[in-house]
Order: C-alpha cells, then structure tokens, then sequence
C-alpha cells in the first residue's frame, strides 16, 4: 500500500509539473493533499494562493485600455467605443464570456468582477486537472 501511493504521488507530482508548465507557470498551489482510499482512488485538493502574475498583467492591460477614464468600471460608453458597430457591441454584451465575467448583470464590468474571472479561470484549470486523475485513476482501478 505504501509503494503504491509513493508511486501515485510521483505521478500527480510529475502531472503538475507538465500542467503548471503548459498553463500557469507560476501559479502557487499552496496546498496539496493525498489520501489514498480503500478503493485506492486519489483525493486530491489544490488551493491557488496568487493568480498566475502573467494572466492578471494580460487583463489589467485589457481593463485599463478599456476603462477610458480610469474610473475602475468598464462601462457601456466604453465598450460601444471599442466596439465596430452597435451589431458587435450587441454581440459582445451578449456572449457567454461577457456574462460570465459580468457577475451581477449590470451590462458593465467592474475591476472586482475581473479580478473575480481571473480567479475563476485558475480554479476551472485546477478543477480540470483534479477531473483528469479523478479519472485516470478510475481507469486504473
Ligand atoms: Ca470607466
Ligand atoms: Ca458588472
């Protein structure tokens, strides 16, 4: 039982090392535990301490170029800016994405809800990564 939970945690170790390199390279798994069930299945839990640097420097970009007077909301004067046409800017407010950032609907994007998105996108990769030896450990049992 010992051997075989050495040898698991190797392999989520080295699957963490290849993730973190393809998606977050500096993202900071604060915790990680293991618990090797009578199954024999993994339990695994990540917790991000800090968002990857480089994803929130790419938003922050983003926000601030489109928050034209810097007061820290995205409003809809600014993205009918950017916007081509009142058609994209229609398209845009009614994307997925755009409502998956925009928290409480107000057809704005505050600086909190892109901190928020940002948080949610390392989750979701975390979450992916979890799924995947979830699975792969099924497979094996
Ligand atoms: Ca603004
Ligand atoms: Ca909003």
């Amino acid at each position: 039982m010992r051997r075989e939970c050495q040898y698991d945690s190797e392999r989520v170790a080295k699957a963490l090392a290849k993730l973190r390199e393809k998606y977050l390279n500096d993202v900071e798994v604060e915790g990680m535990r293991m618990s090797a069930l009578r199954s024999g299945h993994l339990v695994t839990s990540f917790r991000t301490a800090r968002l990857s640097g480089a994803l929130k420097e790419m938003l922050d970009k983003v926000f601030n170029d489109l928050d034209a007077n810097g007061d820290g909301v995205v409003d809809k004067d600014e993205l009918r800016a950017k916007a081509e046409s009142e058609e994209e800017y229609t398209k845009l407010i009614n994307s997925d994405l755009f409502k998956f950032i925009d928290e409480d609907g107000d057809q704005r994007l505050q600086r909190t809800e892109v901190d928020a998105f940002c948080t949610k996108i390392s989750v979701r990769i975390l979450g992916d990564m979890d799924n995947a030896m979830t699975r792969a450990q099924a497979r094996r049992a």
